[in-house]
């Protein structure tokens, strides 16, 4: 046996040291764009994100819904692949015919407001048409169609109500007043309508979003959109159905994809990585992992990855260390391989990016995990506890919680992440079906989170990832100092804890 002399480390048994801050490094003028798949030495990137953060391939994190909330914030999402071919590829579809727009008014809109309003609005903004919808993140019910035949606006008078342009329930193909968002969304892409529907919450308009052919007057500027002004959506795909799954995926629109597998270092990715460059060359992009070593890195840039995922075993719904003994700690993993796609980029003038993957806990991790070199990081517990997460919320105990289980889990049934060929399934679980506490909205959360990244770089004196990367000192902490590090030798007042 080869016995690796260093201790495998976690992000938690490190620190960065401050340096030197001019003062033109504040948080303002930091720049978190970051390389999502791999460039040649002088060129552009062809795909990057606003902010280094994905959402995992994992069912109980990523679908539309979260794909459309993270792409407004300039990161994406990797829709899940265990499911059927058709729904996900439905999901990819819905997100890419979400069209990128902005709300006007949040509250104030209901079914009496009348047209006249409406085109208030209009004129105000200089746009010829209105649509109305919510803003991509509510499930609730459905109150009614638009068609595009519908909000024409000649057909109607300036005293219509916006109740008096809905398509009655009755008229819906198979929806009614219990429809849901996602089940009238199914309607629409199945029937291939033009339209977006207006749902209530309250039985009430929510918001208003012009379509993506009129001029924004509130734009977020780290929006993820590619020319056309559509968000940009991933998937997972995996070893087994990628001949199928990758045209669906494709024919719906999808931006990236990423070989979903807990272990990656194998011949079954190389093996899905040849068909698509066979198939599509170099315009289909798509990332591979998970590994946690240089070997396992070489392996799939060589074999044509266009991103490479590190991390096995530091998931927070994870087990498969417990079960099975395989892993490495995520700094540990993640400091060697950006070694050695530095080394890579050195011979071949082919810059790989890698994502770090699985086992950021608190904000400043993900700083850290950048600092090691990560290009960007792939987020489970940290997106599941959000309102746009596709699981449940519960109270319990009087403390809200969302459910969050792992794609190794009996509950998930992705037999396809975890079997090594033949035609056994899943014998045993590697991983846990658990709740995290609700935290709230996408939208302030990942803002609070980059804050923190924001100001931390500029304690350290950098304004972009690259320099971060290249630069950063960061030294290793004792038990001690770990308890040094947060509040001690005092009685707090208040007990809660601060995550
Ligand atoms: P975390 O952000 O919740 O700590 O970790 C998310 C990552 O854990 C996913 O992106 C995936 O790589 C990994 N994962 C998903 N399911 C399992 C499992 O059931 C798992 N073991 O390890």
């Amino acid at each position: 046996a080869v016995y690796m002399n260093e201790v495998s480390r976690t992000f938690g048994e490190y620190l960065l040291i401050p340096g030197y801050s001019s003062v033109e490094c504040i948080p303002a003028n930091v720049s978190l764009q970051t390389p999502l798949v791999k460039f040649k030495k002088g060129n552009k990137p062809p795909m990057s994100l606003n902010i280094p953060m994905t959402s995992a391939i994992m069912q109980s994190v990523s679908d539309d819904t979260m794909a459309i909330s993270l792409a407004k914030e300039g990161g994406l999402s990797f829709i899940y692949g265990s499911q059927s071919i058709e729904s996900q590829a439905q999901m990819v579809a819905r997100v890419k015919s979400y069209r990128a727009g902005f709300v006007v008014s949040d509250s104030n809109i209901s079914p009496e407001d009348t047209l006249d309003e409406l085109l208030m609005l209009k004129k105000k903004t200089n746009h010829s048409t209105v649509a109305v919808t919510i803003d991509g993140s509510s499930r609730g019910k459905l109150l009614g169609i638009v068609t595009s035949r519908d909000y024409r606006v000649s057909r109607m008078t300036l005293d219509t109500k916006v109740k008096d342009f809905m398509t009655p329930f009755e008229d819906l193909i198979c929806g009614n007043k219990d429809t849901t968002l996602k089940e009238a969304n199914n309607i629409i892409w199945e029937h291939k309508l033009n339209c977006l529907p207006i749902i209530d919450g309250e039985q009430r308009l929510i918001s208003m979003v012009f379509r993506k052919d009129y001029n924004t007057n509130k734009e977020n500027e780290n929006e993820l959109i590619d020319e056309s002004k559509r968000y940009m959506v991933g998937a997972g795909i995996n070893t087994r159905d990628y001949a199928e799954r990758i045209p669906a995926l494709l024919q719906a629109g999808v931006d990236v994809l990423c070989i979903d597998s807990s272990e990656g270092f194998t011949e079954w990715q190389k093996i899905v990585l040849e068909y698509i460059r066979k198939n599509y060359g170099d315009i289909v992009k798509i990332g591979a992992g998970n590994i946690v070593d240089k070997e396992g890195f070489r392996f799939l840039a060589e074999a044509g990855a266009d991103f490479v995922k590190v991390g096995i075993g530091g998931g927070a719904i994870c087990i498969t260390r417990e079960q099975k003994g395989i892993g490495r700690g995520q700094a540990t993993a993640l400091i060697e391989v950006a070694k050695a796609r530095d080394e890579y980029f050195n011979e071949t003038g082919i810059y790989v990016p890698i994502c770090s993957d699985g086992g950021t806990v608190h904000d400043y991790h993900i700083t850290l995990a950048l600092a090691m070199g990560a290009d960007f990081l792939m987020l489970g517990r940290y997106f599941a506890r959000f309102d746009e997460s596709p699981t449940k919320k519960v109270n319990i105990n009087g403390n809200y919680m969302k459910e969050y289980w792992g794609e190794g889990s009996t509950r998930a049934k992705n037999w396809q992440r975890y079997d090594l060929g033949g035609d056994e399934k899943l014998s045993f679980e590697e991983g846990v079906d658990s709740f995290v506490p609700y935290a709230g909205s996408l939208e302030d959360n990942v803002g609070l989170s980059l804050s923190k990244v924001r100001s931390t770089m500029c304690n350290c004196g950098y304004l972009t990832i690259p320099e971060l990367q290249k630069n950063a000192k960061l030294t290793l902490v004792s038990s001690t100092s770990i308890v040094e590090g947060s509040a001690h030798d005092v009685l707090l007042k208040d007990s809660r804890q601060i995550l």
